[in-house]
């Protein structure tokens, strides 16, 4: 397998200014024939073009109409190439034979369920035909497509439908222009017996847009959230960025075998069917939320990432970190900001950061890769999302807006870098951004030191930095990045002091604005080792340190425990009231997991479960907020703090503090369950859905009693629901203890559900990251269960994923996790190489573990990468991993 490098990155030699598409769409074969006008870059020359092309059937070339022969080009199994082609502008036409049916990767033309469906990002254009498939080749297309009229009477593509008509043989055709200039991996293609739910938009400017979703006939009713969201999502991109829709129609299509969530094709996206179809019944509020935030989401992508896309894949968090922190905002703006920071952080926290301490390490931009399709990660994305969001955090709400303002203004229709997007906020602002660059070059995430001093004299107060970003693979050494760290300073009352000046770098800054007092400020941390100090405080003060999580970090500051409770009782800054709760409930379960280790009898620290009380039975605080402060830190968090990961001492003073805190608030917990219940149907909105999280949450911690008039609590919730949400958190509430009960109640839930597959899956999820002891042996089971189908990448995510959700089975001792995983890639891989590689992801922080854990799950990596005909995307990560 060949690694690509930014580095060796080349503008092209030829452009393509119109791409013809035709489709003659069929059951054995599909042909298709692609008429391309070529322009050379540079007049006159006549250097070799080189197509990409994989799986497919060469049928014929020609330029300017005149069929090549076999010598007049050469073909190898990715490549199509012209050695000499004319000079000046030409037509190329290629007719290529490919077999959609066959197309078990999900990659670019397929069939699900039926229907024909395309996912092209990032290189799957090249399995449709030959075509220089990179994202700074942008041309106008029109796609003809051909079908049997009976088996797929919608025919789709991007842009305007411009004719339709009847064929010979019970065939029809539909022929689809799309105005806009577009780099191949936006192409989409559907057909399919389908149908739609119609609704319009009314833009700003008074245009109207046909809204369409599509889906079976029978799913329709469950497209009524999708819609919503996505009106919700036209309406706040125009309010907030002045951005508004292109085009006269926007289509979604929703398809049940989707490698990912959904993607942002032109004017047609496609999504998987998880994240369009909800009712109340089937549907819980995460599904709900997660719907509006990725239509949001794949809505936002017209114009950051479409109207302006990347120039080449390395690029690709210009589109999708900016798209994220999108979305993160339209989610924020349409629920609860605290309660939506807090998820995204924890997001980070529990995928980005191991991530970023492990083999497949890299940077926001990535310096290199063997296949693309293994970069759509975490840290592309949320890591991504947060360098925009500092970009926000440095310049303020309106110097955002007018560097977004100048990137539209500068790139519309331009395929761009991170350093344009970059230069843009710059430069529409006049800001000073240092060593800003380094967040997408340098992989790590920074620990910063804080230590805090008071002079009482002088009234002052100092607060020191110490920075440090630890080695990753190919980065041995690292310079000091430029962390925003917006702090504010308690008084004993707990109310915010206002700040009026800060001592740095020898000069005074003055933070009061326009005379008026501020509450918080941002400090620019730039150096290795830095101080600042605020002048005019008159008493000690407890300092907030990196409110809202202004900078991706690892903070570690010199609070003493009763300052962090001080903080989770008053600070203003909601997020960090969170977070003082989770800081301590870290320490906390670090000191347990020493006294599990050394055998010492666990106990719990009265004081923490004093501070959980008093928030559960705060009535002046959001019930959602209440929700995420008394949930505990995840057992990987906190392995990820070990310096040999311990699975079983993680979970074991996990379980034993959720005991503890169920047992001494037993009482609080029941009133909380009994005082939330649902008075009438199911409503998304944020109380409801608060209020649905804090029962949910409390019904857990009783659980986790396992005695009867608990179980019987649950098993009554689970009786009466009359949502999925709450429905399904009884189910997950009982199914935590291995008793009778919860294997009646599975099968319950099983014969009830059996003909939606999503709660299918949910159900096959639960089963799978279950902590039973010997798990490994009911999930084996599974795979054979009639529902399940490992060519599905839904079902593979909730059994299989959902199983390496699992430390303690995942991690057995024995082994026994370790060798499923394995068997599991090797078969999978022959099936869908991108959903075999975000499996064996699951392997690759095995350094972490003790010596015996080591060597089982090396034997499985070593025996998977000499597995004959591995995938380059299975190949890559399984090999860096043993790197
Ligand atoms: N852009 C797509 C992701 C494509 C992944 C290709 N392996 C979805 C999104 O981020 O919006
Ligand atoms: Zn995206």
């Amino acid at each position: 397998p060949k690694e690509i490098f930014l580095k060796d990155y080349k503008l092209p030699d030829y452009y393509f200014d119109t791409v013809d598409l035709k489709f003659s769409l069929g059951e054995e074969k599909t042909y298709v024939s692609s008429k391309i006008s070529v322009i050379p870059r540079v007049e006159g020359s006549s250097a070799p073009l080189v197509l990409n092309g994989q799986d497919l059937n060469l049928v014929s070339v020609k330029v300017n109409e005149k069929e090549l022969k076999d010598g007049d080009y050469l073909l190898d199994s990715r490549h199509l190439t012209l050695p000499s082609p004319p000079s000046g502008v030409f037509t190329l036409e290629i007719v290529t034979e490919i077999y959609p049916q066959k197309n078990t990767s999900l990659e670019g033309l397929y069939k699900s369920s039926g229907n024909f469906c395309t996912q092209c990002e990032a290189e799957g254009f090249r399995k449709i035909t030959y075509y220089q498939d990179r994202p700074d080749i942008m041309a106008r297309y029109t796609c003809r497509i051909e079908a049997d009229k009976a088996l797929y009477p919608v025919l789709l593509s991007n842009g305007n439908l411009i004719e339709q008509g009847d064929l010979e043989d019970g065939r029809h055709y539909a022929l689809w222009e799309d105005p806009f200039k577009k780099p191949c991996y936006l192409f989409a293609l559907v057909a399919g017996k389908l149908e739609s739910r119609d609704d319009s938009f009314i833009t700003r400017a008074g245009r109207k847009v046909s809204l369409r979703i599509w889906t079976p006939s029978q799913d329709l009713p469950k497209t009524g959230h999708a819609m919503h969201s996505l009106k919700a999502a036209m309406k706040w991109d125009e309010d907030v960025f002045g951005l508004e829709y292109d085009l006269d129609l926007f289509n979604i299509v929703a398809v049940p075998d989707f490698n990912m969530g959904a993607m942002e094709n032109k004017s047609l996206n496609i999504f998987n069917s998880k994240l369009v179809l909800a009712s109340p019944e089937t549907a819980t509020d995460a599904d709900y939320a997660a719907i509006l935030g990725v239509i949001g989401h794949e809505y936002f992508h017209n114009w950051t990432g479409n109207r302006v896309t990347c120039r080449d894949w390395f690029q690709l968090s210009l589109k999708e970190g900016l798209t994220v922190f999108r979305d993160q905002e339209f989610s924020s703006d349409m629920g609860s900001r605290t309660v939506k920071r807090i998820s995204d952080v924890s997001k980070l926290r529990i995928y980005q950061y191991p991530q970023d301490a492990g083999p497949m390490a890299h940077p926001v931009r990535p310096h290199s890769y063997i296949k693309m399709d293994n970069f759509y990660t975490v840290t592309v994305y949320e890591k991504g999302a947060e360098v925009v969001r500092m970009y926000k955090t440095l310049l303020g709400s309106q110097g955002f807006r007018k560097g977004m303002d100048l990137y539209f203004q500068r790139h519309d229709g331009q395929a761009v870098t991170c350093e344009d997007f970059f230069a843009a906020m710059r430069d529409a602002n006049d800001a000073e951004f240092s060593n800003f660059l380094l967040w997408y070059s340098q992989a790590g995430t920074p620990t910063v030191k804080v230590t805090s001093s008071y002079n009482a004299e002088a009234h002052t107060f100092s607060l020191k930095f110490c920075q440090e970003v630890p080695p990753t693979p190919g980065q041995p050494v690292k310079e000091p990045m430029f962390i925003p760290v917006s702090v504010g300073l308690l008084d004993s009352t707990g109310k915010d002091m206002p700040l009026s000046s800060v001592h740095h770098d020898g000069t005074l800054q003055s933070i009061a604005k326009d005379g008026q007092p501020v509450y918080s400020t941002v400090l620019r941390v730039t150096k290795k080792e830095e101080e600042f100090v605020f002048a005019d405080v008159h008493e000690r003060p407890i300092p907030s340190l990196l409110r809202g999580f202004s900078a991706p970090i690892r903070l570690e500051s010199d609070l003493a425990e009763s300052d962090l409770f001080f903080l989770l009782a008053h600070d203003s800054d909601e997020f960090n009231r969170w977070e003082a709760g989770q800081v301590l409930a870290r320490k906390l379960m670090l000191t347990l997991v020493a006294d599990f280790q050394q055998k010492k009898p666990l106990v719990l620290d009265p004081k923490f479960v004093h501070g959980l009380g008093s928030i559960l039975r705060d009535p002046s605080l959001d019930k959602e907020f209440i929700a995420k402060a008394i949930t505990l830190p995840g057992e990987g968090e906190i392995m990820d703090m070990m310096d040999v990961a311990d699975p079983d001492a993680a979970h074991a003073v996990r379980v034993f503090i959720r005991k503890q805190i169920a047992q001494e608030l037993k009482g609080d917990l029941i009133s909380t369950v009994e005082n939330n219940r649902s008075s009438d149907g199911y409503v998304f909105n944020h109380d409801n859905m608060a209020r649905r999280a804090l029962k949910n949450i409390a019904l857990a911690y009783l659980a986790a009693l396992d005695d009867p008039e608990c179980t019987a609590l649950a098993m009554h919730e689970y009786q009466t629901a009359t949502n999925m949400t709450e429905q399904f958190a009884a189910l997950a509430a009982i199914a935590q203890n291995p008793t009778k009960t919860r294997e009646e109640v599975l099968a319950d839930f099983y014969s009830k559900w059996q003909h939606d597959f999503l709660v299918v899956n949910k159900w096959f999820a639960l089963q799978a990251m279950s902590n039973i002891p010997g798990n490994v042996e009911n999930v084996r089971n599974l795979l054979n269960h009639p529902a399940f189908d490992l060519r599905n990448p839904n079902k593979v995510y909730s059994l299989i994923g959902g199983f390496c959700g699992s430390p303690v089975n995942f991690h057995a001792k024995d082994g026994s996790g370790y060798k499923f995983l394995g068997e599991v890639v090797v078969q999978l891989d022959k099936i869908n190489p991108q959903v075999a590689s975000r499996m064996v992801s699951a392997f690759s922080r095995w350094r972490r573990y003790d010596g015996t854990r080591q060597n089982l799950a090396k034997a499985q990596l070593e025996m998977i990468m000499s597995t004959n005909g591995l995938s380059e995307n299975v190949f890559e990560i399984a090999s860096k991993s043993l790197g």
